[in-house]
C-alpha cells in the first residue's frame, strides 16, 4: 500500500515543492489547508491536481486531531508557519501561536492519535534560530541565539520536536534548513523581491528597486533540493537533526549584482537603499554546514547560486511578458 503523507503549510514554497517529490515517490499526498476560501489552493490544485486537502489550522488544536484521524498519515511534514521574518515584530504574538505553538499542537494531535507509535513527525526548523552566530560555519550543536521573534518562535518548536522524541520516543525530527528559494518564492522574501525587481525594470515596469540591508549575508541554495532532505530525514533509520545548506555564503549586495547581471542590466542605476527596510535586529550572517546531512543522509545541494538566481530571473521575465500577476494565484511556474 503506498505511504500516506499530511503536510501542512502545502500552498507555500516548500510544500508544493514536497508534495510533487512525494508524489513521484509514490506517496498519497495530504495537504492541511485552512480558511473558508483560502487562493492559494486553486493555484496548487492546477499544479498538482493528485493531492488530497483536508481543513485545518494549526491554531486550531482540535482540527489537528481530526486531520491526523481522518488521514491516518505514515509521516507529517509541518511547514506550516508565519515564515517571514519582519512580520513577526508586527505580529509577534500571532507568530509565537502558528510557528511556535502551532508545533506543539500537531505532536500532540499525532500523540493523541497514534501514542509513540507509528507516525514520523518533520519539523520545519531554520537556520534563524542561529541569529548572532557564535561560530561559523553552523553545525547541529552551534548554540542558538535567535534575533527575532520568528527565529524564537522556531526555536520553541525545535526544542519541543526533540522534547517529544526524548520523552514519548517519537520517531519526530527538526530539519535546520538554510534559505532556500525558487521562482515559487514569495514575493516579499529578499531573492524573489530581486529577481521581479530586475525583470520589471528590464520590461520597463518599473524605474527602481528599494532593499534594506545589501550587507547581509545568507548561504541561499535550491528548494527543490532541500524538500529531498526532508524526506531523507524521514525515512532514516535514526530519528536525528540535520543542518540543511550549501556550505556557502553570499551577501545581498553579491544577489543583486548577480540577478542584474543576468539580465544585462548594472544594479547601481536601479537599487534604493531605504532605511525603513532595514530589521530592529539583524542577522548578519549564515553559513551551514551540511557534512552531517552528506554523510548519514547522501544529500547534496545541486544548484549553485549563481544558477539559481538566473533561473529566477528567467522565470520572472516570462511571467511578466506573459502578462502574469506575481500576486495572483496563477503565478507558479
Ligand atoms: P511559505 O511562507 O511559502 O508557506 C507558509 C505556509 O504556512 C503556507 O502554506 C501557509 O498557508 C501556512 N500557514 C500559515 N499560517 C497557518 C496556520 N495558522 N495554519 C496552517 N498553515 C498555516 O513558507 P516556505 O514554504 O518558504 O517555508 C516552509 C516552512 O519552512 C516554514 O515553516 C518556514 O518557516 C520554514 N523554513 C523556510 C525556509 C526557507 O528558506 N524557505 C528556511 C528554513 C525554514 P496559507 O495558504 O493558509 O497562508
Ligand atoms: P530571511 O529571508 O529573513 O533570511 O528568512 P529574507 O529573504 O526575508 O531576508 C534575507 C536578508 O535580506 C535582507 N534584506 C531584505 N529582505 C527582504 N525581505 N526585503 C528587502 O527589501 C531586503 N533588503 C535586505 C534582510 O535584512 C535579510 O538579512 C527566510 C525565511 O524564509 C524564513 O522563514 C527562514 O526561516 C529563513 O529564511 C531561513
Amino acid at each position: 500500500m503506498a505511504k500516506r503523507a499530511l503536510i501542512t503549510g502545502i500552498t507555500g514554497q516548500d510544500g508544493s515543492y514536497l508534495a510533487e517529490h512525494l508524489l513521484s515517490e509514490g506517496y498519497e499526498v495530504w495537504g492541511l489547508v485552512r480558511g473558508q476560501a483560502n487562493p492559494r489552493v486553486s493555484r496548487l490544485r492546477r499544479l498538482l491536481g493528485d493531492v488530497r486537502l483536508v481543513r485545518g489550522d494549526l491554531l486550531d488544536q482540535g482540527s489537528l486531531i481530526s486531520a491526523v484521524e481522518r488521514v491516518r498519515p505514515d509521516e507529517v511534514y509541518n511547514l506550516g508557519a508565519i515564515s517571514f521574518v519582519p512580520m513577526s515584530w508586527e505580529q509577534a504574538e500571532l507568530t509565537a501561536e502558528v510557528t511556535g505553538m502551532g508545533v506543539l499542537r500537531m505532536l500532540e494531535a499525532i500523540r493523541v492519535i497514534s501514542g509513540a507509535g507509528s507516525i514520523r513527525f518533520y519539523q520545519a526548523s531554520s537556520s534563524e534560530m542561529f541569529g548572532q552566530v557564535r561560530e561559523t560555519p553552523q553545525t547541529e550543536i552551534t548554540p542558538f541565539h535567535p534575533r527575532s521573534p520568528y527565529g524564537v518562535a522556531k526555536a520553541y518548536g525545535h526544542f519541543l520536536t526533540q522534547n517529544y522524541r526524548e520523552s514519548y520516543g517519537m520517531f519526530a525530527v527538526s530539519g535546520i534548513l538554510f534559505n532556500h528559494e525558487s521562482p515559487r518564492r514569495g514575493a516579499e522574501f529578499v531573492t524573489r523581491k530581486v529577481t521581479l525587481g530586475v525583470a520589471r525594470i528590464k520590461l520597463g515596469l518599473a524605474g527602481e528597486l528599494r532593499l534594506g540591508n545589501l550587507e547581509a549575508r545568507r548561504d541561499w541554495g535550491f528548494a527543490g533540493d532541500y524538500v529531498r532532505a526532508m524526506h531523507l530525514m524521514l525515512t532514516a533509520d535514526k530519528p536525528e537533526d540535520y543542518v540543511i545548506g550549501t556550505g556557502r555564503t553570499q551577501s545581498v549586495r553579491e544577489l543583486i549584482e548577480a540577478a542584474f547581471t543576468a539580465a544585462g542590466l548594472t544594479w547601481q542605476d536601479y537599487v534604493v537603499v531605504d532605511q525603513a527596510l532595514h530589521r530592529p535586529a539583524e542577522v548578519d550572517l549564515l553559513c551551514a554546514d551540511p557534512k552531517k546531512a552528506r554523510a548519514q543522509l547522501g544529500w547534496e545541494p545541486t544548484v549553485p547560486f549563481e544558477d539559481l538566481i538566473a533561473m529566477m530571473v528567467e522565470s520572472d521575465l516570462r511571467l511578466l511578458s506573459d502578462g502574469g500577476d506575481p500576486d495572483q494565484d496563477s503565478s507558479w511556474p
